[in-house]
């Protein structure tokens, strides 16, 4: 059953959380902002009950945008993770054989404490908060998701970056037995990502690992993924398991395969165009009918209040 033409009426495998489920959570989330909030320990027997895997108890967090949440469906359908495949729907086809647990993220490098944490000390570090970002991929498309994590910062602050720590490395599990896209050589696995320092401990990028109020679906990059709403897409890292605190600018994934199309930093900016394409409109996934008019892309993708100042004085097509 698995492997036959999806049709339009189908549930995706993934889809196992109906939207009006998730209107009802919401309401729930008033409630854990009325200081009902589960402790991290109950949060996490939540996490693993038989029968409700995917729940996972969040609370309002902060930069939260109020444009309507992309579909269930499209957040989880329409994916680019090239381990499972370069079609959007492999995704969702095909990372269902990913095995989550355990799951570890070795923390190291330039850092006093390095520490490979379990995927369960992860959930429990700090309180998981939810937060719905825009995102923008490279290739023109936007979607808005209800992501669930917490800052970045809550990790990096437990390891002590060293004074020689002036990037972060992130790395994707590459295991061939589970991850059929990795016979293509349209990338050099692992998928590696990269951030400069203060990008990584900037309050808007989540170590993420739930969307919609569940457990992250595989195919969104289970058990844990970074998210970084004012850079293209591809800078969001999917199911990391090494953190690397590094002195010199990473090397990654995109940037070896195209230096002339993705720089490091890769910010959404309207301003500066992809080689191929003009970065100055957008298709919001969910919107497209045929008289659907694209959405001028916003410079760092609507976040430039927050992270403008991170890159003052820079030349933006230079450093792009
Ligand atoms: N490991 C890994 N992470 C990845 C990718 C990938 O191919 N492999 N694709 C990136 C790209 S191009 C985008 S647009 C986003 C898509 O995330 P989503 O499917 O959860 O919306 O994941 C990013 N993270
Ligand atoms: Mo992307």
């Amino acid at each position: 059953m698995l492997l036959r033409n999806r049709r339009d009426s189908d549930p995706l495998p993934s889809e196992i959380t109906p939207r009006a489920v998730y209107a009802g959570r919401r309401r729930l989330l008033g409630l854990a902002a009325a200081g009902l909030a589960l402790s991290p320990q109950a949060r996490l027997w939540a996490a693993q009950r038989e029968g409700a895997a995917a729940r996972l108890e969040t609370r309002p967090g902060p930069h939260s945008t109020l444009e309507k949440p992309t579909s269930y469906r499209d957040v989880t359908g329409y994916n680019n993770f090239y381990e499972f495949g370069t079609d959007k729907e492999d995704p969702a086809r095909r990372a269902g054989a990913l095995k989550t647990r355990p799951w570890t993220v070795s923390v190291e490098g330039e850092v006093r404490r390095p520490k490979v944490f379990g995927i369960e000390e992860l959930l429990a570090l700090a309180p998981i908060e939810e937060r719905v970002y825009r995102m923008r991929c490279v290739e023109g498309w936007s979607m808005v998701i209800p992501w669930a994590g917490f800052p970045l910062a809550e990790l990096v602050r437990r390891v002590e970056p060293t004074g020689n720590a002036k990037y972060v490395e992130f790395v994707t599990l590459a295991d061939r037995a589970q991850m059929p896209g990795l016979r293509s050589d349209v990338l050099d696995w692992p998928y590696v990502e990269g951030l400069r320092m203060d990008e990584a401990v900037h309050p808007l990028t989540l170590l993420t690992l739930g969307l919609y109020g569940e457990l992250l679906p595989k195919q969104n990059g289970a058990p844990v993924r970074i998210v970084v709403p004012w850079k293209y897409g591809f800078k969001s890292g999917k199911s990391i398991v090494r953190i690397r605190f590094v002195e010199k600018q990473p090397l990654t994934s995109w940037n070896r395969a195209g230096p002339q199309e993705y720089g490091f930093y890769s910010n959404v900016n309207p301003e500066v165009s992809h080689p191929r394409w003009s970065q100055a409109t957008e298709r919001r996934i969910g919107e497209d009918g045929f008289l659907q008019r694209k959405r001028p892309t916003l410079m760092f993708n609507g976040y430039a209040d927050q992270v403008a100042p991170l890159y003052a004085g820079m030349d933006l097509r230079r450093f792009f």
